[in-house]
């Protein structure tokens, strides 16, 4: 059996993670992860902290903090907000750990060996006001490609190109904010990656109509403007040392260990269970690796990131299919911690539960576009999808059955065509979410998965079970006993998006949950798997409306008006 490795982005340390994080990588790879599991296939899903750069050694100097010190702090608090939204990390780290260090040097010195790194003497930016060598992203200037005006050095976040610093018109320093920037000399190593554009051409016209467009195009964008060679050297204390004569005192460049980091990460997670982490990524041959991120990181994750292990001329497990994501915008705008804009992760589930905003931000994945996200359209959706359809249909299917037959499932008896239309309607549906999980469309695996829920009332406002239990028992008993049969298959297909709201589903029956492939799903059989007689619990209602008093309260609160 294929293996299913499953990465998610390692979002920066210093940055608490927001709704814009958690839908651009974390969400989707553990909803991915969690269907995968269902349908009993061998998963490994790896996420973690990305701890090494400036930004990190920046914030422990603030908090007046050891750099190390600070990175533990802040992944455990990484941890605990993912923990919150059950992300169902089978292995969580950080990139600077003993085991990266040891995977990163290993990577390098492979690079080194087949002639892929070469040093030289670069000018760069000095701060003489913070009187040090400025990192590339606190270099902020005029964009020379597009003009946009606060374009970092690194990478310009308006047009997604990767930038020198040395490039950008007017530069400051984004620690200070002074334009007393000099260019110095300093030596460093590079990537050769013009070397490898052949190569990573060929491999990227592999994927063409497989990937999902945004990760093509964008790869595709950059082989066509040519490959420059990288700097994978930075001047900084904090980071993985340069293991080469005549770079004492110099570090790894954050993005060189950062994918790196998915091994890593992996490494030192399996190492502890006795497990060999080789199987997952020296393995290219029986591993099938997804990787999730949002749309800036796609440039690194398809040419950077495969031209290391590439070069290093072992055989690494590279990515099979890249999810690559738009932004999320909150109420037409960016999230921002620095201007307290946005909703955060522990601020999200101190006000709904999670499956609430696993279950928007999944229906509205910002796929195709950058999506907004407002206060009103979560409440339209929480209240109307998970209120009066989904909530609406388990309420009166356990009501009117405990007021007519008690708490067990009444029997199963003759099939009508009401029944078998419900299956008919049922078989395309559920093919439909099949293909589209399948093919990591969430959006519409989402609405498939609602249209499934509005089968179910349909069907109930058709056959009038209230007035069937009037005239004639035992036919309200079938419609009933479907509605049960409905409840189980609504939680098996929920429990990947909702998987707190799945368990109390199945906990009205008393079930757990179980392997299940529902490729080549048919109704008629799935539905006849409670024969009547099982008993079962009444529940509160599974959910709550967002009120428009609250609506109102969130607005403020969130600064959204
Ligand atoms: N930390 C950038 C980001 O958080 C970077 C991703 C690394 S993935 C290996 O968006
Ligand atoms: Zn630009």
């Amino acid at each position: 059996m294929t293996k299913q490795l499953i990465t998610s982005a390692l979002p920066y340390v210093n940055g608490l993670p927001h709704l814009g994080h958690l839908i651009g990588c974390l969400l989707p790879a553990d909803v991915y992860a969690r269907y995968l599991r269902q349908k009993g296939e061998d998963v490994l899903f790896v996420g973690g902290t990305d701890e090494h750069g400036t930004p990190s050694e920046v914030g422990a100097a603030k908090e007046g903090m050891d750099v190390a010190e600070y990175c533990k702090k802040y992944h455990a608090l990484h941890k605990q907000m993912y923990d919150g939204f059950n992300i169902s990390f089978d292995c969580f780290g950080g990139t600077s750990s003993d085991a990266n260090k040891e995977l990163t040097y290993r990577i390098f010195n492979g690079l080194d060996q087949n002639g892929y790194i070469t040093e030289k003497i670069t000018k760069q930016a000095y701060s003489a006001d913070d009187g040090m060598f400025l990192p590339d992203s606190y270099v902020v200037g005029t964009c020379p490609y597009c003009g946009y005006e606060k374009a970092k050095g690194d990478q310009c976040e308006k047009c997604t190109k990767l930038l020198d610093p040395t490039e950008l018109i007017n530069p400051k320093s984004a620690i200070s904010g002074s334009s007393n920037i000099e260019i110095k000399e300093t030596k460093h190593l590079f990537l050769q990656l013009p070397k490898m554009q052949a190569d990573l051409e060929k491999w990227i016209e592999t994927k063409k109509g497989i990937w999902p467009d945004i990760a093509y195009t964008t790869a595709k964008k950059w082989l066509k403007e040519g490959l420059q060679e990288r700097g994978i050297t930075r001047d900084l204390k904090w980071g993985f040392p340069v293991p080469k004569d005549g770079f004492e005192g110099k570090v790894f460049y954050v993005w060189f260990d950062a994918p790196i980091g998915y091994i890593g990460i992996t490494k030192e997670c399996l190492d502890q269970k006795g497990e060999h982490w080789e199987d997952w990524w020296l393995n290219p041959d029986e591993v099938r690796h997804t990787e999730f991120m949002g749309k800036d990181n796609i440039p690194f994750h398809t040419v950077f990131f495969p031209a290391s292990l590439r070069g290093s001329g072992e055989k690494w497990t590279e990515v099979s299919f890249l999810k690559g994501f738009n932004f999320l915008n909150f109420a037409g705008g960016k999230f921002s911690k620095s201007a307290q804009r946005g909703i955060f992760l522990d601020q999200a589930v101190a006000e709904y539960p999670a499956d609430y905003w696993r279950y928007w931000l999944m229906a509205n994945a910002p796929e195709s576009d950058d999506t907004n996200f407002t206060i009103d359209l979560f409440a339209a959706t929480i209240n109307k999808d998970l209120n009066d359809v989904l909530g609406n249909f388990i309420n009166r299917v356990l009501k009117m059955s405990e007021k007519n037959f008690g708490t067990h499932v009444p029997a199963q008896g003759t099939i009508t065509t009401d029944e078998t239309e419900l299956y008919q309607t049922l078989n395309v549906l559920v093919a439909d979410y099949v293909k589209y999980m399948d093919g990591l469309e969430f959006r519409k695996a989402l609405a498939s998965l609602r249209e499934i829920w509005v089968a179910g009332n349909n069907y109930i406002a058709k056959t009038e079970p209230w007035k069937a239990a009037k005239t004639d028992l035992a036919r309200a008993g079938t419609i009933l006993n479907t509605g049960f049969n409905l409840i189980r298959l609504y939680a098996l297909l929920n429990l990947p998006v909702m998987p707190t709201v799945a368990q109390k589903m199945l906990d009205i029956l008393g079930l757990k949950p179980e392997t299940v492939d529902f490729a080549g799903f048919d109704a008629s059989s799935f539905l006849s798997f409670l024969k009547g007689g099982e008993a079962f619990t009444m529940t509160e209602p599974l959910f709550q409306k967002v009120t428009p008093e609250r609506v109102e309260e969130l607005k403020i609160k969130y600064k959204e008006a």
